[in-house]
């Protein structure tokens, strides 16, 4: 796990210890029991096909090098990071039908040898599970944390199965037999990293945030009140922001993602489906265009990729190009994620190979890059 967020923790603990026991005593018992599954339609977004330039030149430790060309079929993708709201009805759904089970402190599927999918009981998310009712004490217009990966996608085929219940027709993408993502399925998943950051950078080229950004020090393009960072000076510190809040409240042109997606820097670090290899880049064609990536076969880390940066993260990790990473069965109060849907019908989805398997003068290569950037060499 990258240390980035640890660093904050020791900070974190004493006065966040007291708010849990603070807002536990104020709402212990309120909670929905959500036999109306019914989940907002008009809350994605279409991200056009088309190409962009995916990393950047910025920082030792983003993993972002080099640079390289891809293009993504069109998608619809989540505004907001997932809230606890959909998680509530979601996760409710399964547990009706007897798919997931609750255990003292976590939430796994019923059948076979489960990872666990959500933590309960922690601050932010609070999720609980009793008599059947899946509930959170907290507001339920909050991002959801404490999912892990698998939980991520155990939401996405729970949705995708409950929507088709109601008249939907989608064809299944995740498999929870084996986590395996069908791409040329229709229904809920997470987006490809690729996908992520195209949808991040909202159509701008070579800009650091979601927002006109490009030049300089990335701090010179950054504060409070265009994101949700550590110490960032927004109401909410030092914890996550309602989904949606930066760019909704806060909405001059200049801040708003030009795809309409919000909170793609900070509140929480969002799933991808792929698998993190830091020199993963270097797989990809330097002289053409790369359809569809959609990570390494596996991970030299044994993790999955997150991005965007959290309210417990410094700011130069909120870039569009910033990658980080968790192991899948990990779950945390500063990670959640949002979904996609295939818009047209897509084209292959390619795996890749290790980068960390290539040859040493490929590797020189990466660090040449690096140096190269931003005069550093
Ligand atoms: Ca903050
Ligand atoms: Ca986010």
């Amino acid at each position: 796990m990258k240390h980035i967020d640890f660093l904050s923790m020791r900070k974190l603990t004493g006065y966040r210890l007291s708010l849990f026991c603070f807002l536990f005593l104020l709402f212990p018992f309120s909670f929905s029991h959500a036999n109306d599954y019914s989940l907002s339609t008009n809350s994605m977004v279409v991200i056009p096909a088309g190409s962009f330039k995916m990393g950047d030149n910025y920082g030792i430790d983003g993993f972002a090098i080099p640079v390289r060309e891809i293009e993504t079929d069109s998608f619809y993708m989540d505004k907001t990071e997932v809230s606890i709201e959909s998680v509530v009805k979601v996760f409710q759904w399964a547990l009706d039908k007897g798919f997931i089970t609750n255990h003292s402190y976590k939430i796994t599927l019923s059948s076979g040898n489960s990872p666990v999918l959500v933590i309960l009981s922690n601050w932010p998310s609070f999720f609980s599970v009793s008599n059947g009712i899946f509930y959170s004490s907290a507001n339920f217009d909050m991002p959801a944390s404490w999912i892990s990966w698998y939980g991520a996608l155990a939401y996405c085929a729970f949705r995708t199965e409950m929507e088709n219940e109601k008249g939907g027709k989608f064809k299944p993408c995740v498999n929870l037999q084996n986590w395996t993502c069908d791409f040329s399925g229709t229904g809920y998943r997470l987006p490809t990293e690729a996908e992520w950051e195209k949808a991040a950078r909202g159509g701008l080229e070579g800009h650091h945030f979601p927002w006109m950004s490009k030049g300089n020090n990335f701090n010179d393009h950054i504060d409070g009140s265009k994101a949700n960072y550590i110490d960032s000076g927004d109401p909410f510190d030092n914890s996550p922001s309602p989904c949606g809040y930066y760019q909704k409240n806060f909405a001059p042109l200049n801040r708003v993602n030009l795809y309409g997606l919000k909170d793609m820097a900070g509140n929480l670090w969002e799933w991808c489906w792929d698998w993190f290899d830091g020199y993963s880049y270097t797989t990809l064609s330097s002289n053409g265009i790369t359809l569809n990536p959609c990570g390494p076969i596996s991970s030299p880390w044994d993790s999955k990729v997150m991005r965007g940066g959290s309210w417990f993260t410094i700011p130069q990790h909120l870039r569009c190009a910033y990658r980080s990473y968790m192991e899948p069965d990990i779950a945390a109060p500063f990670t959640g994620f949002r979904t996609v849907r295939n818009f047209s019908t897509p084209r292959k989805f390619v795996e890749q190979p290790h980068g960390s398997q290539l040859k040493e003068n490929q590797q020189a290569m990466v660090e040449n890059d690096w140096l190269n950037a931003d005069g550093l060499a």
